[in-house]
């Protein structure tokens, strides 16, 4: 019996700190809930980092993500990360991104993400980024990102694409 507290005990303390992370880097709002906002350090001189969340729309009606700013960039913009004739591309969402009623929309690497534009100075890792978000069906939320280690980085992730090969140069910045 002693045996089975012991172990009981080191599984709950193992898990206390897994989970604690994640568990204390959310945001609730009304009907919306904010999950892990996350960024990459960046390279110095690269002029710009990504941004991912969870954002879970728990209301009746469809919110939609118009718009982002952090005081560490000069824009944020919306984008949507696509593989179009085996060329991976990104296109900024004109109309933002919707979560649908009762859905949860994840932002992450080699999908949905925000690009923080015009870099003030490079992302660097444990630093807590703030971001606001604009949101049509709710009201604005300000969250942080932190920036999370490079460990893990799959070779096509954002932090170590050229961005100078993707379609950038057809955006209107
Ligand atoms: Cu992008």
């Amino acid at each position: 019996m002693k045996r089975i507290h012991q172990l009981s005990a080191a599984l709950l303390i193992a898990c206390t700190i897994f989970a604690a992370p994640s568990m204390a880097h959310d945001y609730q709002q009304g009907d919306l809930h904010i999950e892990h906002p996350w960024s990459r350090p960046t390279p110095p001189g690269t002029p710009m980092g990504v941004g991912y969340l969870v954002i879970t729309n728990s209301s009746g009606e469809d919110i939609t993500l118009t718009a982002a700013q952090s005081p560490r960039a000069g824009r944020v913009s919306i984008h949507e990360t696509s593989m179009h004739e085996g060329l991976m591309r990104m296109q900024p969402l004109k109309d933002g991104l919707t979560i649908p009623a009762g859905k949860t929309v994840e932002l992450k690497p080699q999908s949905y993400h925000l690009m923080l534009e015009q870099l003030t100075q490079p992302l660097v890792e444990g630093e807590s980024i703030p971001l606001r978000l604009d949101f049509d069906g709710a009201e604005a939320m300000d969250v942080e990102l932190k920036v999370e280690p490079l460990d893990g980085a799959k070779p096509m992730d954002h932090s170590t694409m050229d961005h100078s090969t993707m379609d950038h140069s057809n955006m209107k910045h």
